[in-house]
């Protein structure tokens, strides 16, 4: 009798457990803008990001690591879709009041983890449109096609980003707090309203912009466009994280009795950098730092809500960022003068926008502390494989036209295997690189980063384009396209077959 029950008891905890681990939780968190030198167990030293480095002492930290794009559309596209953004012509940095670019009608990684018994959720930053391109379009109404009709359960986002108008949070398919008797109407083009702006009213200004960010004033900071109403909606920079942290946590503690899929996407360090006062003088570097440090704070309350839920065993997360990094991006902050030599992009050259490896060579950290050893890795690996990964994680088969550019790097990613992929695209402002094996090429034509303040530098690229081992020289400093003509030729074939231009 004993001896069935106890056997009975084995037999439905390996089932249970297995059932469980079968279907992992998955939360992506995305940072925005944070480079691969910024977080201190890659090596950054300006701010300090201890929950992130136990983060990735339980789990792998890759070195290899890419967005598929130095900026944030794009970036995001490839990752909840598994294409390369250079494919879809609207995939580029969106304006606040967009149409949505990704296509509900096909699969993508929220449909198809909902599809699969998943309750979904986006959280933060969304920056990929909003309803349709046929000028139907209403701040005020249901706002559709959105994250809900891409497969998310449950979404509470900000449009586009912190520094574009409108100002406000949606949750689901409805501006938070709006009053009906104050409607929100946004422009790009021609201003809407009368409101102050940042070239009319600079004296109510609390920090500086250039003349991209002078429109519409909201919480004393000038925005890029135009907004009038929505004034009880409007959002606070610097509750942003905690509102964000908070509505994750709610749908973490509602998750109990359904696995989860969750795209954390947070606003740090992305200009405006208005981290909440209580981060203030938390690093070396003003608000960059700080946003930066309370990004960290986030992981941690993230991972503190998964162990009491008693989730943190049985959840599989990404944490990487969009692109890399920019100090000066629109505002007068202060992140030049106080960079000191903190290395944003690590050992890499270029950041935000650039076509140099420190666009797009991200923080990579995979954790799984039930399933995952924990090392690092130099696998090469994208974010535009998390969905095909995903998918065979989960064991499911991705519909045909799914992530057509993504490929399952799961035994990389679960550090089973040190091998990634051959070769991979960057993209910077539409143009595009390869990375295979230690090599990087990149073609004719203009490679732009941004200087100091307000400036951008504009190096040529002259035929037959530039070779770098990385390996030797990950600062992209000695171009060795002379030396290895048929390794160019080669790549070069490899890049146009890739992406045609
Ligand atoms: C640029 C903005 C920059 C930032 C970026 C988007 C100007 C001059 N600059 O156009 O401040 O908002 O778009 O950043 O307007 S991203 O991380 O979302 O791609
Ligand atoms: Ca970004």
């Amino acid at each position: 009798m004993f001896k069935k029950l106890a056997l009975a008891l084995a037999l439905s905890l390996t089932q249970g457990l297995s059932a469980a681990t079968e279907k992992p939780n998955i939360l992506i968190i995305y940072a925005d803008d944070i480079g691969y030198g910024d977080l201190s167990c890659y090596g950054g030293t300006g701010a300090q990001t201890p929950f992130i480095d136990r983060l990735a002492n339980d789990g792998i930290r890759f070195s290899s690591g890419y967005a598929s794009a130095a900026t944030c559309t794009p970036s995001r596209y490839s990752l909840l879709t598994g294409e390369y953004a250079f494919r879809n012509k609207s995939a580029k940095i969106l304006p606040g009041n967009a149409p949505l670019i990704i296509d509900p009608a096909k699969p993508n990684i929220a449909s198809f983890m909902k599809d699969a018994g998943y309750i979904t959720a986006l959280v933060g930053k969304w920056h990929l449109g909003l309803g349709l391109s046929d000028g139907s379009f209403d701040w005020n109404s249901n706002i559709k096609p959105a994250p809900r009709e891409l497969g998310f359960d449950y979404s509470f986002y900000m449009a586009a980003t912190g520094d574009r108008v409108p100002s406000v949070y949606i949750e689901n398919s409805e501006v938070v707090d709006l009053d009906p008797s104050d409607p929100i109407k946004v422009s790009y083009a021609k201003p809407v309203g009368t409101e102050p702006t940042g070239i009319s009213h600079p004296h109510l200004l609390t920090v500086q912009a250039d003349v991209q960010h002078a429109g519409t004033i909201v919480n004393g900071i000038s925005r890029i466009g135009t907004m009038t109403g929505g004034h009880a909606a409007r959002f606070k920079d610097e509750d942003m994280a905690d509102t964000y942290l908070n509505k994750a946590i709610d749908f973490i503690n509602k998750s109990k009795d359904q696995p989860f899929f969750m795209y954390f996407a947070a606003h740090d360090n992305h200009v405006p950098r208005r981290p909440h006062p209580r981060f203030q003088g938390s690093s070396s570097l003003g608000p960059r730092g700080d946003a930066i440090v309370q990004f960290d704070w986030t992981v941690g309350k993230l991972i503190k809500t998964l162990k009491a839920n008693k989730m943190y065993r049985n959840t599989l997360i990404i944490l990487s960022s969009d692109n890399g990094p920019v100090l000066f991006d629109g505002y007068w902050e202060g992140s030049e003068a106080r960079n000191g030599d903190h290395k944003a992009a690590g050992p890499f050259r270029g950041g935000k926008y650039s076509l140099w490896e420190g666009g797009t060579r991200m923080p990579f950290i995979v954790s799984w502390p039930g399933k995952i050893q924990s090392g690092t890795s130099s696998a090469l690996i994208s974010q535009v494989d998390i969905f095909a990964s995903i998918a065979t994680l989960i064991g499911k088969d991705l519909p045909k036209s799914a992530s057509p550019d993504g490929q399952n790097m799961l035994p990389a990613l679960m550090g089973k295997s040190p091998v990634g992929r051959d070769y991979l695209v960057e993209e910077a402002l539409s143009q595009v690189a390869l990375r295979m094996g230690d090599w990087k090429y990149i073609p004719p034509g203009t490679v732009t980063e941004r200087g100091g303040l307000d400036e951008w530098i504009k190096t040529p690229v002259h035929p037959p384009g530039m070779l770098f081992n990385l390996a030797d020289d990950p600062g992209e400093t000695n171009d060795l396209s002379k030396q290895h003509p048929k390794k160019v030729k080669a790549m070069l074939a490899i890049l146009k077959k890739e992406a045609p231009s």
